[in-house]
């Protein structure tokens, strides 16, 4: 074994619909993932307590209005001021869990019907995860579930263009979580793909 060699960290993205249990899901993984000995750190997207993510913030609590295509490339930049950090870290052998990346960027443009290319543009060059973990949840069970309703976004005709925009999106290597069963199972299965991962992205170089 080559001591001086630092594996670098893994990206793992938690994408999917509002109240689909991804926040819950992400700091658990990192809990795991730092017991078990892969230094992890927990980041989500939007980051509202940036500059840019204040104004972001305003937005989805509906204290502001901005035009759809401002405001889409607002939710860009906020994930493009983070790569500086995002690509030290990674370098540094630290795995980042991310809750929500750029096909949420896609997913909730495109739902107000902007074309799609438009709406990938912005986010091209950013780092690529190395696993994309869907959360899979019928709206009508989000629905039910707490505080749903109190942001901008989450209305029932909404999140269900929204998610048939993610599936727009999916390519064979996500994997489709069904976000059902109880946390601690849930868990389990984001726990194995994360550690399947990580094994795998050490040996490959970071991709844009
Ligand atoms: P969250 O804090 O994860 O609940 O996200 C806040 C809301 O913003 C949620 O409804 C999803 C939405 N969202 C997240 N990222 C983007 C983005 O890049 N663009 C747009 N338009 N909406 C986003
Ligand atoms: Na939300
Ligand atoms: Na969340």
């Amino acid at each position: 074994m080559m001591g001086s060699t630092i594996r670098r960290g893994t990206l793992i993205v938690l994408e999917g619909c509002d109240r689909s249990g991804k926040s819950t899901q992400a700091r658990m993984l990192v809990d795991s993932l730092t017991q078990e000995g892969h230094p992890s750190k927990l980041m989500r997207f939007p980051d509202r307590t940036t500059t840019l993510g204040k104004t972001i913030n305003d937005y989805l609590t509906s204290a502001v209005e901005m035009s759809d295509q401002a405001i889409h490339l607002l939710f860009s930049a906020n994930r493009w001021e983070a790569m500086k950090q995002m690509e030290a870290d990674l370098n540094a052998g630290t795995t980042l869990v991310v809750d929500r990346y750029a096909f949420s960027g896609v997913a909730f443009t495109a739902a107000k019907g902007l074309d799609l290319q438009w709406c990938k543009n912005p986010d091209t060059g950013l780092y690529a995860p190395d696993v994309t973990i869907y959360m899979d949840l019928p709206v009508d069970e989000a629905m039910r579930r707490g505080g749903f309703g109190e942001e901008r976004y989450e209305k029932e005709d909404f999140q269900n263009k929204v998610g048939q925009v993610f599936m727009q999106l999916r390519t064979p290597e996500w994997k489709i979580v069904d976000a059902s069963p109880s946390i601690d199972s849930v868990h389990t299965t984001l726990l194995d793909i994360a550690k399947t991962t990580i094994d795998r992205a050490a040996k490959s170089p970071l991709q844009r």
